[in-house]
């Protein structure tokens, strides 16, 4: 097996100073592709028990396995929490998996996605098609671009905006501050929604806080999300959501039976239950 500085042994690590004294090993069987874009290093593994898994600078974006919790969760909870998304905003979202969610939904007119590497795109489109998939829809229009200063030019256009960043360091880093939200504000129509990566109640403690801060103080509405994804640090992530009208606790349509049965984790019952924080997490936010 060809190796890289990530695997040991067969293992692939991923260390991180942003989870200190923790590191997730997946046993590897083959790298598929490694490669250096403008902004990051690029890598995508056959895992031997949990599929293909897409890297970015050594962190796990997305495993075979377990990747339907994150883009169902992020994508449904605010296009079920709107009673009509027509227009719809992805910042960042490269691999495509997002994409393929929203696209389950007819009444979506325009789906726009910016992603900052087009090499991202690329790779996912060849080597995870079933997230790659996502690009074939007629209604995406890609832009290359970097996210702040894409969002930062629109203004009263989109139902919903989806961010599927990467951590908060490096190229995301900007995508957690509040001048962006500012921006995702703006880019509203009145009653839009907005649906970010949040990172982690266990992990992140002052990353989701400053999140619920940012979030309460420009929008009507404010929630947060936590969901189980086993292959990312400390086996969950969270997602952080704002609205300037719609109540985000349930959905605001019925689920169509046809969308239904194509989901895996997605469903009103978990929408609901996935804001019920524990006590810690929710008194945190409480008090933001
Ligand atoms: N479309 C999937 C892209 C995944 N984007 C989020 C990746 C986050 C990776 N780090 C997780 C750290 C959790 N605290």
């Amino acid at each position: 097996m060809e190796s890289n500085q990530y695997i040991n042994d067969g293992w692939f690590f991923e260390v991180n100073e942003l989870w200190p004294g923790m590191k997730l090993a997946l046993e590897i069987e083959k790298v598929l592709y490694s490669g250096r874009s403008k902004f990051q290093q690029i890598d995508v593994y056959q895992t031997r028990d949990h599929g293909r898994m897409l890297t970015l600078d050594g962190i796990i974006q997305v495993t075979e396995f377990d990747e339907f919790v994150y883009q169902e969760m992020l994508s449904h909870i605010p296009l079920f929490a709107h009673p009509n998304p027509e227009q719809i905003l992805v910042i960042g979202g490269g691999d495509g998996g997002i994409l393929r969610e929203i696209s389950r939904h007819d009444c979506v007119k325009n789906i726009d996605i910016c992603e900052i590497d087009k090499e991202v795109v690329r790779v996912s489109r060849e080597f995870l098609p079933e997230l790659g998939c996502g690009f074939d829809d007629k209604r995406v229009n890609l832009h290359i671009r970097d996210g702040n200063a894409f969002v930062h030019k629109q203004k009263n256009k989109y139902d919903v905006i989806i961010v599927d960043s990467s951590d908060f360091t490096g190229p995301g880093e900007v995508l957690f501050q509040k001048p962006f939200y500012q921006g995702l504000k703006a880019a509203l129509k009145p009653n839009g929604i907005i649906a970010t990566q949040g990172e982690s109640i266990f992990l992140h403690k002052d990353v989701v806080a400053s999140l619920a801060h940012i979030t309460k103080e420009l929008f009507v509405k404010q929630a947060y999300s936590s969901i189980m994804v086993p292959t990312y640090p400390g086996g969950s992530i969270g997602i952080c959501l704002g609205s300037l009208g719609p109540d985000l606790k349930r959905p605001a349509r019925e689920i169509p039976d046809k969308i239904q049965k194509q989901l895996r984790y997605y469903s009103a019952e978990i929408h609901e239950a996935s804001l019920v924080l524990p006590y810690f997490a929710k008194k945190m936010i409480d008090e933001q």
